[in-house]
C-alpha cells in the first residue's frame, strides 16, 4: 500500500520539490541525497512509487530493480570510481522513513571492510 498523497520522491519527480538529477533513464532517476551519511550519497528512485520497497519492487518487476542497480553503478562510475555501497532499507525499523522505494548509493570514503 502506498499513500494517497505523493511522495516526496514523486514531488521532486514532478518539480515540485527542487533536486539536481544526476542521471535519469525512462523509469528511474538519481539525486543526491538531502541529508547525506557519506562523501557520495545519492538516491536511486524509480519514477513509480507504487512499490513501498525492494521487497514488493522485486517481487513485482525485477527489471525495474535491475534498471535502479544499472543507475547506481552509472552515478558510482562518475563520483567514487565505481565502486559503492547499495542500502535499501526497509521498513520503519530499519530506519525506512519515504515509503517508495529507494536505494542509497553511498561511496567515498567509505569505512572499510565493514557496514557500520
Ligand atoms: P530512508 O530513511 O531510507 O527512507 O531514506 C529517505 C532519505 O530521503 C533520507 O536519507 C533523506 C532523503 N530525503 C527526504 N526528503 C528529501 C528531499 O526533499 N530531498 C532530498 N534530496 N532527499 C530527501
Amino acid at each position: 500500500m502506498t499513500s494517497p498523497e505523493p511522495s516526496v520522491f514523486s514531488r521532486i519527480i514532478a518539480g515540485e520539490i527542487p533536486a539536481t538529477f544526476i542521471a535519469e533513464t525512462d523509469r528511474v532517476v538519481a539525486f543526491p541525497d538531502v541529508a547525506p551519511k557519506a562523501p557520495v550519497h545519492i538516491l536511486v528512485v524509480p519514477k513509480t512509487e507504487q512499490y513501498a520497497n525492494v521487497v514488493e519492487l522485486a517481487a513485482a518487476d525485477p527489471g525495474l530493480l535491475a534498471e535502479m542497480i544499472e543507475v547506481a553503478q552509472t552515478v558510482a562510475d562518475e563520483q567514487t570510481g565505481g565502486d559503492f555501497r547499495l542500502v535499501f532499507n526497509t521498513g520503519p525499523g530499519a530506519g525506512q522513513t519515504v515509503f517508495h522505494v529507494h536505494a542509497h548509493v553511498l561511496g567515498g570514503g567509505l569505512e572499510e571492510g565493514n557496514l557500520g
